[in-house]
């Protein structure tokens, strides 16, 4: 048994106990607290829309003696001797995800999704340069222009978003932008829109005003995968992701990309490095040292599951849980943003209510349903207040959950919304209802009785 302060306990965890045992001899507060976490992922619903269980093998590459090892440099031209093993797990990792994607190259060694971002803009444009790009409160990314962010304060930043009535992206006014201020490079990618991106489109109006095309498809890089959501490798010069998220991998970052620059004459005609080349040193030496083998060989883990058909059933599973999700919360009268979801994630619209985001996401949680506050197009709430909550269906597809457990989870959601104003009651009981179903679908990676993952 595992018990922490008044944390719901969960029952017979014998495995977890043999998997930490030098860390518990030797470092029982860091021991314990990890078993809390375990606790509370074993008892509360994730419904982060960018966090997911890493599985098992995931999880023992990412600690394994990889750790150990230096490595400056790429397969073949290291800065360090002793290097033979390390060439074969990056070279098996950027040969993995060049196939899953069907990209000509690929780059396994950004330490995560942001310094992946940075990269792409060191290998693509100068700082001052424009570049268009959804930030974080039209629900994009830091990295895609937010002031606060190097990408607000180094580059020029064109920002679009979607129409505060629709809460979709309206593909004219975004060309009239484009033609308008002309930019050097136009992000794609979102960690809060909750339709499928039109990457032709997007291709069409950077080709019109000549820019790089970069898609950062981070949150939806496993619905690409599977063939549920449009492709943007086709139509882009970069392809940026994480290795987390919907694609269960290790806290990484990749990116993929074209070998030749299509405006290399244009743009870059005084250097001697093609596209390819310009990501891999923005990346090395540019703006990283050391890689970190051990999580490149969790990415090439990653690569190898997601590439299974085990994995694209997860992947359009995860896509019916967010639909059913959303029609669930339709029907108890709440509005979406964007009018519902074509992806893993959806974002309920509280614009019209007296409650906040931030009101809703925290009373959530004490239910033990885990989320986060967001803004939406139009909100006219503080970002640190909001008038969304951002809902994701990848955790607790890997748990196992079906149309039937999204269903009661958006009628939780409403019981606890409609008991806002007399809480503790209303919390206890949903609180006690998502453990008790929680139990039912233990999540991959904790327990060593680990039941079948849902994407093997
Ligand atoms: N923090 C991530 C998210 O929640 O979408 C983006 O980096």
């Amino acid at each position: 048994m595992s018990s922490f302060g008044s944390q719901p306990m969960v029952p017979s965890l014998p495995g977890r106990a043999q998997r930490y045992a030098h860390l518990r001899q030797t470092d029982p507060e860091i021991y314990q607290l990890i078993q809390r976490q375990a606790d509370l992922e074993c008892t509360t619903l994730k419904l982060i829309a960018s966090e997911n269980y890493a599985s098992f093998s995931v999880l023992e590459a990412n600690g394994s003696i990889l750790t150990n090892k230096y490595c400056e440099g790429y397969p073949g031209a290291r800065y360090y001797e002793g290097n033979e093993v390390m060439d074969r797990v990056e070279e098996i990792a950027i040969r993995r995800a060049k196939e899953l994607f069907g990209a000509e190259h690929a780059n396994v060694q950004p330490y995560s999704g942001s310094p992946a971002n940075q990269a792409v803009y060191r290998a693509l444009v100068r700082p001052g340069e424009k570049v268009m790009g959804m930030p974080v409160p039209e629900g994009g990314h830091l990295t895609h222009g937010w002031h606060v962010n190097f990408s607000g304060r180094d580059y020029v930043q064109i920002p679009y978003g979607p129409d505060p009535q629709t809460g979709l992206l309206d593909y004219d006014q975004i060309r009239h932008l484009a033609r308008r201020h002309r930019p050097r490079m136009i992000w794609v990618g979102a960690t809060a829109y909750p339709r499928a991106l039109d990457y032709a489109t997007f291709a069409q109006i950077a080709e019109e005003v000549e820019a790089y095309l970069v898609a950062d498809i981070a949150h939806i890089n496993g619905l690409v995968v599977a063939g549920v959501h449009p492709d943007p490798v086709p139509h882009c010069d970069v392809v940026s992701s994480t290795g987390h998220k919907l694609l269960r991998g290790p806290r990484a970052g990749f990116i993929l990309s074209r070998i030749e620059d299509r405006y290399q004459a244009k743009y870059h005609g005084a250097s001697k490095f093609n596209l390819a080349k310009r990501i891999d040193r923005a990346v090395f030496p540019g703006l990283q040292g050391g890689p970190h083998m051990q999580t490149i060989a969790a990415l090439a883990v990653a690569f190898k599951e997601a590439s299974t058909e085990a994995f694209r059933r997860y992947a359009r599973q995860v896509q019916a849980n967010a639909r059913t999700l959303a029609e669930g919360l339709l029907a108890r009268g709440f509005s979406l943003s964007g009018g519902g979801t074509d992806t893993h994630m959806l974002l309920i619209d509280l614009r019209n209510s007296p409650h906040s985001g931030r009101e809703l996401a925290q009373a959530l949680a004490k239910a033990g349903i885990i989320c986060n506050f967001n803004m939406v197009p139009g909100d006219h709430r503080k970002p640190l207040v909001t008038s969304g909550v951002r809902l994701g269906t990848p955790a607790v597809t890997s748990m196992g959950m079906k149309e039937p457990e999204m269903d009661r989870i958006a009628a939780w959601i409403a019981t606890v919304y409609q008991g806002l104003d007399r809480l503790p009651e209303t919390v206890a009981q949903v609180r006690h209802e998502v453990t008790e179903m929680c139990l039912e679908f233990p999540p991959p990676g904790i327990l060593e009785d680990d039941p079948p993952d849902a994407t093997s």
